[in-house]
C-alpha cells in the first residue's frame, strides 16, 4: 500500500506513534509518506520506502495566525496526486482530521477517492477537543472520515460520551517496539547515581499539568523518608520551574535528577526500579508501555486507559487520582527486595501484549477493511 501519515512530527505521544507505525510499515514493504511541518523527531533512519514531504507556510504580514491547516490541506492533495496514494492516515484529530476532510473533498473534484482514517490519541479529545472552539469541527471530521481508531477502550468510551459520534470507532492499542525498549546492561550508569544501592524511581512526562509532576515530587519525597532512593526526572516543560524549587523546599534536591529531554530513555528506564505515571488524563500511557518493556513495574493512577495497561496488584498498581498516599504504600511494597522481581517479570510479561509485531498487522487489516469499503461505495 502507498499510505501518507500525517502527525505532529514533536516528541509527544501520538507523533511517536504515527511515526514507529510509519517506520514498520515501511520495513514491512509499504511506501509511506510522512506529511507535517517538520522532519518527525523518531524518523531517524533510511528505507528506501520512508519519505518526508514538509508543509510549508508562506508568511505574509497580513497572518496573525499562519493557516496551516489550508497549507496541509494543499500538500495533502499534492501529495496523494503526484505519489498516487492509498490511503491518508492522520494522528490527532486537531487539525489533522478536518485538513484531511478538505484534501479528500477536494481530490473528488479531481475524481480521486482518497479514504482517510484518523487516529484518536487522547488530548484531542479529552482536553482540547472538547473545547467549544473546536468541539464542532472534531465531531464533524470524525464523522466524516472513512475509518476511525482510538487508542484504548477508554478513550473510545469517553469520545462516545463527549461527541456525537454516529461512527464506529476500533481501538488498536498503542505498541513497542521490543528491540528499542528492553532493559539493557547499564550497571556503570546504575553506580553514579546510586553509589550506595539506593532504590531508583523514573517519570517521563513533557511535564504538563495534567501530568501531576508535583504528585511524582510528593511520592518520591514520603519514599524517601522510608527507604534510601533517588528520582530521575525525564523530560521537560511548563511545570518544571515550580517542581525545582518544591523539590529544594522539601529539601530532597540532591537526590532528584532533572534530566531534560533525552532521545535514548531506554537507557535511563534500564536502571530503574518503578515509573510513577500518577496523570490525571491518559488515554495510554505509552510512557508507562516503555518503562514496562525495561521491565520496570508501574505505579500510576486509575485515570482513562492506564488500567487497560498497568494490571493492577500484576505489573504494578493503580490509585485515585491524587491519592498520593496509597501510591506511596504501592511504591513501597513493590520496591520490596522480595517482591520486586516478581513484578519486573509481571511488566515485561505485559508489554509483550503490545509488541509491535502484534500490533501493526492490526492497522494493515484495518486499512485494508477500510479502502474496500470505500471501493465499495464507490462502485455502488
Ligand atoms: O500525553 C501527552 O501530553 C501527549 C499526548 C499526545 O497526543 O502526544 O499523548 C497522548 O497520546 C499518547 C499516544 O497515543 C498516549 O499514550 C497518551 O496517554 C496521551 N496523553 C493523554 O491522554 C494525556
Amino acid at each position: 500500500m502507498k499510505i501518507g501519515i500525517v502527525c505532529y512530527p514533536t516528541f509527544g505521544g501520538s507523533g511517536v506513534v504515527a511515526t514507529e507505525l510509519g517506520k514498520a510499515l515501511a520495513l514491512k514493504g509499504h511506501q509511506v509518506h510522512f506529511i507535517t511541518y517538520s522532519q518527525p523527531a523518531r524518523l531517524d533512519f533510511f528505507n528506501e520506502n520512508l519519505f518526508y514531504h514538509e508543509v510549508y507556510i508562506p508568511s505574509y504580514p497580513l497572518f496573525q495566525y499562519p493557516p496551516y491547516e489550508l497549507a496541509l490541506s494543499s500538500k495533502m492533495v499534492d501529495i496523494v496526486q503526484f505519489e498516487k496514494l492509498d490511503l491518508l492516515h492522520v494522528h490527532y484529530a486537531i487539525p489533522h482530521a478536518s485538513a484531511a476532510y478538505m484534501a479528500k473533498q477536494i481530490l473528488k473534484t479531481k475524481g480521486i477517492n482518497i479514504p482517510v482514517i484518523t487516529t484518536l490519541h487522547g488530548t484531542d479529545i479529552t482536553l482540547v477537543g472538547k473545547d467549544a472552539s473546536f468541539e464542532p469541527v472534531v465531531t464533524f471530521s470524525i464523522n466524516q472520515s472513512d475509518g476511525v481508531t482510538a487508542v484504548s477502550e477508554s478513550l473510545r468510551t469517553e469520545t462516545y460520551e463527549f461527541f456525537p459520534i454516529e461512527r464506529d470507532i476500533e481501538v488498536i492499542p498503542n505498541f513497542i517496539n521490543l528491540e528499542k525498549f528492553r532493559r539493557q546492561k547499564k550497571e556503570h550508569f546504575r553506580t553514579a547515581i546510586s553509589p550506595n544501592n539506593e532504590k531508583l524511581l523514573v517519570h517521563t512526562s513533557n511535564f504538563r499539568s495534567v501530568k501531576r509532576v508535583e504528585d511524582v515530587i510528593q511520592i518520591f519525597s514520603r519514599v524517601h523518608d522510608h527507604i534510601p532512593s533517588k528520582l530521575l526526572l525525564v523530560g521537560d516543560g511548563p511545570e518544571r520551574p515550580k517542581m525545582e524549587k518544591l523539590c529544594r523546599d522539601l529539601g530532597i534536591y540532591h537526590d532528584v535528577r532533572f534530566l531534560g529531554k533525552l532521545e535514548a530513555v531506554e537507557e535511563v528506564l534500564s536502571i530503574a526500579d518503578v515509573f510513577l505515571m500518577p496523570s490525571e488524563k491518559e488515554s495510554f500511557g505509552l510512557a508507562a508501555l516503555e518503562a514496562m518493556a525495561c521491565e520496570v513495574p508501574v505505579i500510576s493512577t486509575d485515570a482513562g486507559g492506564i488500567p487497560e495497561l498497568n494490571l493492577n496488584g500484576v505489573t504494578g498498581f493503580v490509585s485515585a487520582v491524587g491519592d498520593v498516599e496509597n501510591m506511596v504504600q504501592n511504591a513501597l511494597y513493590v520496591l520490596d527486595d522480595e517482591r520486586l522481581p516478581t513484578f519486573k517479570a509481571n511488566a515485561l510479561a505485559r508489554a509483550h501484549d503490545f509488541d509491535i509485531e502484534k500490533i501493526v498487522p492490526l492497522y494493515e487489516n484495518f486499512y485494508q477493511k477500510t479502502i474496500a469499503a470505500q471501493l465499495a461505495e464507490v462502485n455502488r
